[in-house]
C-alpha cells in the first residue's frame, strides 16, 4: 500500500451543475441496468451539489433542459482551466445543443471562449486535466480531430497534451498479448471513465489503461475491473469524492491521506454517467 504523503489543495472556487430533466431517462446509455427513477436521480444529484458545497465550492445552478436528456452531465460541454475554457463539440448528435446555454454562462466568467470546430469532436469527459498536462481521450465520442484541435488550443497557454486512444479497436495493431486483447476490447465512453487525477503527480487508472505509456512516470493508483466505476472519483480542494459501493477504494483513498465523501450514484450510473460528468469545476 502507498503511503500517505502531503496533500496539496487543489483550488476550485465555483462549479456549474443542472439538474437532470423529467426526460433524463431518455438520453443515451449503453450499460444494461434498467431505467432511471427520476425523483432518486434528483435526490442524488442534490447530494452531489451539497457535497461540492460542502468542499466550499460556490454553485451555479442552470434549470433543467428537457429539450437535452443528458444536459445534466455538463463536464461535456466544455474544457475550463485556469488560463481558458474551450466550448466542445460534443460527439453524439442529440447533445450538441447543450453547448450553447454553457457558453452562455461561461461568458460571464472567461473573457473569451474558445471552441472546437468540425469535423472534429470533443466531449469533455475525454479530457483529464494533471496539472499543466492534459490527457485527450480518443474515443467513440472525440474524434482525433477533436483531440488535436483541444491540444493546439491548450499549447497556445502552456499546456502540454497527449492523445489516449481508448476505442474498441485502440490503435488498429492487431493484439499480440493477452494484455493487449484485454485492452483492446475494453469498452469505456470517456477517458475519464477510467481516470483520474488526483494531484501531485497521482492518477487513478483503471487495470486495462494502466500500463498505457502515457501514464509511465505518474503515481498510479490501480483499480481492478471490480471496482472499475469508483475510478471516476473527483478531487475538490481537500476532499475526493466516491461513488458508494466501493468501499474498498474509498478506504484506499483515505489510506492515501484524502478525505472521502461517498455519493450514491445508481440512476446516473443506469445512463453512463459518473460523477465527474455532473459538474463544470472551475
Ligand atoms: C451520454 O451518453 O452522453 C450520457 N448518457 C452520459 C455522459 C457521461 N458523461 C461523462 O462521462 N463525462
Amino acid at each position: 500500500m502507498k503511503q500517505a504523503t502531503t496533500i496539496s489543495t487543489l483550488m476550485f472556487t465555483r462549479a456549474i451543475v443542472r439538474p437532470p430533466a423529467s426526460n433524463f431517462a431518455e438520453g443515451l446509455t449503453t450499460a444494461d441496468l434498467g431505467a432511471p427513477n427520476y425523483q432518486r436521480a434528483l435526490k442524488q444529484h442534490e447530494d452531489y451539489c451539497a457535497a461540492l458545497e460542502q468542499c466550499g465550492l460556490t454553485l451555479i445552478r442552470l434549470a433543467a433542459d428537457s429539450l437535452h436528456p443528458d444536459s445534466t452531465f455538463v463536464e461535456d460541454t466544455a474544457v475550463l482551466t485556469n488560463h481558458c475554457a474551450v466550448l466542445t463539440r460534443p460527439g453524439a448528435d442529440s447533445r450538441a445543443g447543450e453547448v450553447t446555454s454553457i457558453g452562455k454562462v461561461l461568458s460571464g466568467f472567461y473573457p473569451s471562449l474558445l471552441s472546437i470546430q468540425p469535423p472534429g469532436t470533443l466531449d469533455g469527459g475525454d479530457v483529464c486535466e494533471a496539472g499543466n498536462h492534459f490527457f485527450i481521450g480518443v474515443s467513440e465520442r472525440t474524434n482525433e480531430g477533436g483531440a488535436q484541435q483541444l491540444a493546439e488550443l491548450l499549447a497556445r497557454f502552456g499546456y502540454t497534451s497527449s492523445l489516449v486512444d481508448i476505442r474498441k479497436s485502440g490503435t488498429g495493431v492487431p493484439p499480440v498479448t493477452h494484455a493487449q486483447d484485454a485492452r483492446a476490447t475494453h469498452h469505456i465512453l470517456h477517458l475519464k471513465s477510467g481516470l483520474a487525477y488526483l494531484g501531485d503527480g497521482r492518477l487513478v487508472v483503471i487495470d486495462a489503461l494502466a500500463d498505457r505509456p502515457e501514464f509511465c512516470g505518474y503515481d498510479v493508483v490501480r483499480v481492478d475491473a471490480s471496482d472499475e466505476y469508483a475510478a471516476n472519483c473527483v478531487r475538490v480542494n481537500a476532499h475526493v469524492l466516491v461513488a458508494a459501493g466501493y468501499p474498498a477504494f474509498a478506504g484506499t483513498m483515505r489510506q492515501l491521506g484524502y478525505r472521502t465523501i461517498e455519493l450514491e450514484m445508481t440512476e446516473f450510473q443506469k445512463m453512463d454517467g459518473g460523477l465527474s460528468c455532473l459538474s463544470l469545476r472551475f
